[in-house]
């Protein structure tokens, strides 16, 4: 091939060249331009931007030029390779990215329901029955559940050989290096009362909501956790009437203004008198049901005159001040208030349960 002939060849193969890659970016820009989804950009990377694709095969044909003329048509083509694929990227990320919210979320479909967690059945009671004795100018204590055999029993007037201390009834704390009898969970919330009648002098007016354990096998109406709500009034001229009065707008607050109350002779070791008090039958209000056995009445719990022998321990004098206390399962009022007559349920924890309250 001459030098002039071969010039004027690939002169003219050069020229056809560019307007070909003109054309191909005209019809490419338009492709681009068009494409409403990523369906016809997969189709356009095919037809342009792959191995085998249009802008490859003018690659290929870069061998068909005079080696003087290639690098002039190399570089248009590496441009129009840059330009397609960076209007090609620009492309895809604006239709991959929504126009505005409408395009992503259908505002007409319903909504995901969320549960939310709620206080537990057991709980709500107790919260009731915090507030109803808040409003009768009860003050709330706590304590440990962890205890000292003294807070729990002794100060408690209970003697060594009451049956309540024995093995079979109460949870021992077996720690190395202490005798075996000193730390206890807990078997009623008394202790409270204890520490407090220690750190204040009367008046003292007092609840002591908060777990119990007790090594009673699991049924209906036992479980080894429960929960009490025992209450503590010591001041001057304090009288059973007063407990009497207290129990009875507690009982009328807690399940309405037809409730009565009675009180039946007791003994515990730390009252004196000591009583047993029983509710109106929630159930039937008195008429006599299966709950209550056909009495119309619920027994509730224990109560009493605080023993002068406690007064002794926590440094009061108890030729000043009188006070009653009181036991109160909440566990039992729950399940009255509630309608639930399993104790169980409470600590089983399951959902289907949970959810009813
Ligand atoms: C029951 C009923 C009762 C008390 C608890 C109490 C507390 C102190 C002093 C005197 Cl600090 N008493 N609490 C009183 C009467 C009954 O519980 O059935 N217990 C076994």
């Amino acid at each position: 091939m001459s030098e002039v002939e071969s010039l004027g060849t690939s002169t003219v193969k050069v020229d056809g060249l560019f307007a070909e890659l003109d054309h191909l970016q005209t019809r490419f820009d338009e492709a681009l331009r068009t494409a409403s989804n990523a369906e016809a950009l997969e189709q356009m990377r095919l037809t342009y931007l792959v191995r085998k694709g249009e802008l490859a095969q003018f690659f290929k044909r870069l061998g068909e030029l005079e080696a003087s003329e290639r690098p002039r048509v190399g570089e248009r083509l590496n441009q129009l390779k840059n330009a397609f694929e960076a209007a090609f990227n620009e492309k895809s990320a604006a239709l991959a990215k929504p126009k505005d919210e409408g395009d992503l979320i259908d505002l007409t479909l319903p909504g995901i329901r969320r549960r939310l967690g709620a206080r537990h059945p057991l709980l709500q009671v107790v919260d009731e029955i915090k507030s109803i004795f808040v409003s009768m100018g009860f003050a709330i204590e706590s304590g440990p559940e962890a205890e000292l055999d003294y807070y729990n029993f002794e100060a408690l007037n209970l003697p060594p050989d009451h049956p309540s201390r024995d093995m079979q009834d109460t949870f021992y704390l077996a720690i190395p290096g202490v005798e075996s009898n000193k730390y206890l969970l807990r078997t009623h919330t008394s202790p409270v009362q204890i520490r407090t009648m220690e750190k204040h002098q009367p008046p003292v007016r007092i609840i002591a909501p908060g777990r119990v354990f007790r090594r009673d096998a699991p049924d209906a109406t036992h479980s080894p956790i429960f929960h009490q709500c025992e209450g503590l009034c010591v001041d001057e001229g304090i009288s059973f009437a007063d407990l009497k009065g207290t129990l009875l707008t507690f009982a009328q607050k807690l399940f309405g203004p037809d409730m009565k109350i009675r009180f039946r002779p007791g003994f515990f070791p730390f009252t004196e008198p000591s009583a047993e008090y029983d509710f109106t039958c929630t159930i039937c209000r008195g008429k006599g049901c299966r709950t209550c056995k056909n009495t119309g009445w619920i027994e509730i719990s224990g109560a009493g005159m605080v023993h002068p022998a406690v007064y002794g321990f926590v440094n009061y004098d108890s030729e000043r001040y009188t006070g009653y206390a009181w036991g109160m399962g909440a566990d039992r009022l729950a399940m009255l208030k509630l309608g639930v007559e399993d104790i169980r349920m409470f600590f089983d924890n399951d959902v289907r349960f949970l959810r009813q309250f």
